[in-house]
């Protein structure tokens, strides 16, 4: 836990008063979005968009003030977590179920910062399984597609009903380990009917922050 800590609040160091920030979600973006709401008391006037309703509702009792993703020109900076990271900045995020605003906000932002404890960084991805958001009509058709291309989908579940997400959408979860070709995956997944987003962030990141039991490193 404490290389979470380190990194998400090793984060926050770059946030300058009067920022617009990009709140990630999970729980090393926990510890940046405490410290976030620290800089608030001090008197920071940043104004933060949310990625999901467990983070908006921790943003609220902070004192943090959110404003909508649709009110903003841009954003300043996001931080935000990670399940995976390969050595060339390749992803796999929604893991917490939050990936399709996740994309969106660190789309509209300026500077993206992932923050993991070292165990996210690996050298091949596809230990984690990547999750796919899909609408839930026809799901069943685009986990067929999936299944009979080889990457052994399954639905996500919570307390043994189907998982939905924000967007009331499910989630399929894949293995890529034997995927190399991550650009191709990723153009093959936005060709699917029904498939909303899927979560492979690719060289998203501008900066990556990695804490272990007692340091933090900086990644460009
Ligand atoms: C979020 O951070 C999700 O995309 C990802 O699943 C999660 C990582 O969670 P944690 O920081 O709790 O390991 O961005």
């Amino acid at each position: 836990m404490k290389g979470k800590q380190l990194a998400g609040e090793k984060a926050v160091e770059y946030i300058e008063d009067g920022m617009i920030v990009g709140l990630g979600t999970g729980s090393t973006a926990y510890y940046a979005i405490k410290k976030i709401g620290e800089l608030v008391k001090s008197g920071f006037k940043i104004k933060c968009v949310s990625t999901s309703t467990s983070t908006t509702e921790l943003a609220t009792t902070l004192g943090i003030e959110l404003v909508s993703l649709n009110d903003v020109e841009s954003i300043d900076i996001t931080i935000d977590g990670a399940d995976e990271i390969d050595k060339n900045n390749n992803a796999i995020k929604g893991g917490g179920g939050a990936l399709l605003f996740e994309k969106l906000v660190a789309t509209a932002s300026k500077k993206v910062i992932w923050v993991v404890d070292s165990s996210k960084m690996v050298t091949k991805l596809g230990d984690f399984l990547l999750p796919i958001e899909v609408i839930p009509f026809g799901a069943k058709h685009v986990y067929n597609t999936l299944e009979i291309n080889g990457y052994q989908p399954k639905f996500r579940y919570t307390n043994e009903m189907l998982y939905k997400t924000d967007s009331n959408n499910y989630i399929i979860d894949v293995n890529i380990s034997n995927v190399s070709n991550y650009l191709q995956l990723q153009e093959w997944l936005d060709s699917i009917t029904g498939i909303v987003e899927h979560g492979l962030f690719l060289g998203s990141a501008d900066m990556i922050v990695v804490g272990s039991e007692d340091s933090c490193d900086t990644l460009f």
